[in-house]
């Protein structure tokens, strides 16, 4: 039997969007948020959305209840003085940004106060993508028969990835990927940076937006596939070096940081990868490819 009813507690950006979501496939839907004039609680109550006053009520509307608030201290102050009897036999769903570490203290909380299910999950798209192709969520926890009974009634907001019992694999994922994300934008912000230094008589300069569409975005899709390659490679503990090697890799760099001292440019965001590049380097690890850098950033 699938949940007919779902409350959704906290309607910031994100949380309105999953709440519109499941409004759109008729799910009855009861919001709550900390305060009460916000456009997304406008826009979710115009929806159909079912404003509950206090936190208590919004627990006991629903048997399903998706948490997305700003972080998990927040959670532990919206519901500090909530009665454990609100927390029975319900099923938490909570899409709160957070470390693996506080998803696991989260669901021995949850399970504390006498909730039936507890998963934790990362929303790896922006609320805009929420209910598109696009959008795709990791959700652990539980074991996946529990997860078959939330699908259902969650897949409106995209793909959902289950990643099984460990309440903390969602929150490592979603580090995983954002880490991934963020070293993308700080290449990108170093790349805007020195495009930005064209000499504005040259005859071929072009908008640096153009640059980043028609050059670098082309170019990094062009690599992409030798990062899985990276990852097979890491998976096989294989160092060797099979394209460019580290040697090569540092040179490539140093050229880079070169041109940013030159067209001042604030190199920080490159300098740290550098560095990981030159010690090897420096322990005669030329010959070897990306992989073997990766040993280098783990720490146990
Ligand atoms: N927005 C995004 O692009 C990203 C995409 C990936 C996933 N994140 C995570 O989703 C969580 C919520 O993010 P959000 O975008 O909805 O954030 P805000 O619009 O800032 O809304 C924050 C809500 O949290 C409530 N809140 C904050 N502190 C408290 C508190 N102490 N007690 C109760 N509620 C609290 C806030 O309420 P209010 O300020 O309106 O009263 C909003 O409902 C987040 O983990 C992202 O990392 C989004």
């Amino acid at each position: 039997m699938y949940e007919q009813q779902i409350t959704v507690l906290g309607l910031g950006a994100m949380g309105s969007a999953l709440a519109l979501s499941f409004l759109k496939v008729s799910l009855k839907t009861h919001v709550w948020n900390r305060t009460v004039d916000r456009p997304g609680v406008r826009k979710v109550v115009e929806h159909g959305g079912k404003f509950k006053e206090t936190i208590a009520s919004a627990l006991e509307a629903s048997s399903l209840i998706v948490i997305c608030l700003y972080d998990y201290y927040s959670i532990y102050a919206a519901l500090a003085n909530t009665f454990e009897q609100a927390f029975r036999s319900k099923t938490i769903v909570n899409l709160t940004n957070g470390t693996p570490s506080e998803a696991r203290a989260m669901s021995s909380w949850m399970h504390g106060r006498g909730v039936s299910h507890y998963f934790d999950g990362g929303i790896m798209n922006t609320p805009e993508q929420v209910g598109t192709p696009y959008a795709f969520a990791f959700i652990s926890g539980e074991d996946e028969k529990a997860f078959d009974k939330i699908s259902r009634p969650l897949n409106s907001i995209g793909r959902l990835d289950y990643l099984g019992l460990e309440p903390g694999a969602a929150g490592l994922y979603d580090s995983a990927l954002l880490a991934g994300m963020y070293g993308l934008f700080g290449g990108t912000l170093s790349a805007i940076a020195l495009l930005r230094s064209q000499p504005s008589n040259d005859s071929s300069k072009a908008p640096t937006s153009k640059v980043v569409a028609d050059k670098l975005i082309p170019m990094l899709q062009a690599l992409l596939p030798s990062l899985v390659e990276t990852a097979e490679y890491f998976d096989k503990q294989d160092w060797r070096g099979h394209t460019a090697n580290i040697g090569i890799q540092e040179g490539g760099l140093r050229n880079v940081l070169a041109t940013c001292q030159a067209e001042e440019v604030d190199s920080r965001l490159l300098r740290a990868h550098h560095e990981l590049l030159v010690r090897a380097l420096m322990e005669g690890r030329e010959m070897e490819g990306m992989a073997g850098l990766v040993r280098d950033l783990v720490k146990k």
